[in-house]
């Protein structure tokens, strides 16, 4: 079966697990009408219900920190599981498996081993999609104060620049740029800001995207995704190194788990697949997408009409490669 590899980036407690699980859990929730279907195995399905339990019974009042369960990989990374979806029609056999690469965050820690780094330079090249996971509130409270420290931006161009170096040269890469713990943010008279925001503390890395070798083949998205839902931030603490604590509370007592646009990421996913299959060129180890949908129209139909669920307001937004997507 044909596979997409997709990898959750960032660094340790920025929202990649919880961002990952909420994707799975809404997209039943979210396809609507769509013919389409998602369907874990069943060590990815156990994680992930792990993970959703702790989600759904977070206290009225929480700290957001490094892992609800820190993702861990005693055995090293060579030991760390990959979540696996079949991706197909409804009640059929799955046709496309989609290969989500998770790691713990300490990799991008200055004290991670030299097979760690090794380990995410790797992810990055032999990924065809990628999902930063950003922590809003470290870029928006006290004018990003904590951005730096906390979700890495510099460190994380450096690991594409050194990673895309070397890459095949016809072979298009797609970069969601995914805030989590955007609740607050996401408030109508505020809407432009957090784009902004991201724009400014991602410029090195965007201005990378925009660099000759790279400007036509990287399409990057911004899709901000409220994972948990139904909290809010709280207050944010300093300690005594000065690292901060970010504290939420549920909007209500009973608030429930609620995410909200968490299978956006999917279907922007989903978009530039169909559009590399609609295009004639040969897309390197890409052309395996032109085998998938071309032996089903209806599949191929499912696909369309989902992706065209992409939202383009209210935060979301195509920051690089529009043509790519143009369906
Ligand atoms: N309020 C709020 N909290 C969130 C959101 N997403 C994640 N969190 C909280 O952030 C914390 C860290 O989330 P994880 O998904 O475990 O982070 P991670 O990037 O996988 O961390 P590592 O596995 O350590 O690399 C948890 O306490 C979550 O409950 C969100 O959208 N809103
Ligand atoms: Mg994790």
């Amino acid at each position: 079966m044909s596979e997409l590899q997709i990898t959750m980036l960032g660094p340790s407690g920025v929202g990649k697990t919880t961002l990952l699980t909420a994707m799975y859990e809404q997209f039943e929730s979210n396809i609507g009408s769509t013919d389409l279907q998602l369907t874990p195995d069943e060590d990815s399905s156990a994680i992930l219900q792990d993970t959703l339990i702790d989600l759904k019974s977070l206290l009225d009042a929480f700290e957001a920190k490094g892992g609800i369960q820190g993702t861990e990989a005693i055995g090293g990374p060579d030991s760390l599981r990959s979540f696996t979806f079949g991706l197909g029609k409804k009640g059929k056999k799955p046709s496309l498996t989609l290969r989500f690469r998770d790691y713990p965050g300490g990799y991008h820690a200055a004290k991670s081993t030299k097979d760690e780094k090794e380990f995410l330079r790797n992810l990055i090249v032999e990924s065809h999609v990628i999902l930063v996971a950003i922590d809003a509130p470290s870029l928006m409270e006290q004018n990003g104060r904590y951005h730096e420290r906390i979700n890495r931006p510099q460190q994380i161009k450096d690991l594409f620049k050194d990673a895309y170096s070397t890459r095949d040269a016809n072979e298009p890469k797609m970069i969601i740029f995914a805030p989590v713990k955007c609740e607050k943010y996401l408030k109508k008279q505020q809407k432009n800001i957090l784009e902004e925001a991201i724009k400014s503390g991602y410029s090195s890395l965007l201005d990378h995207f925009r660099s000759e070798s790279l400007s036509s083949w990287v399409v990057s998205v911004l899709t901000p995704v409220q994972t948990v839902g139904n909290v809010v931030l709280s207050r944010i603490e300093a300690d005594d190194k000065g690292n901060p604590h970010f504290y939420f509370r549920k909007t209500r007592h009973d608030a429930k788990y609620e995410p909200r646009d968490s299978e956006q990421p999917l279907r922007y996913l989903l978009r530039f697949l169909l559009k590399i299959h609609l295009d004639s060129r040969s897309w390197g180890k890409f052309n395996f997408i032109r085998g998938w949908l071309g032996i089903d129209n209806h599949l191929q139909k499912a696909v369309d009409e989902f992706a065209r669920g992409c939202k383009t307001s209210d935060g979301f937004t195509i920051l690089q490669g529009e043509s790519w997507l143009k369906i």
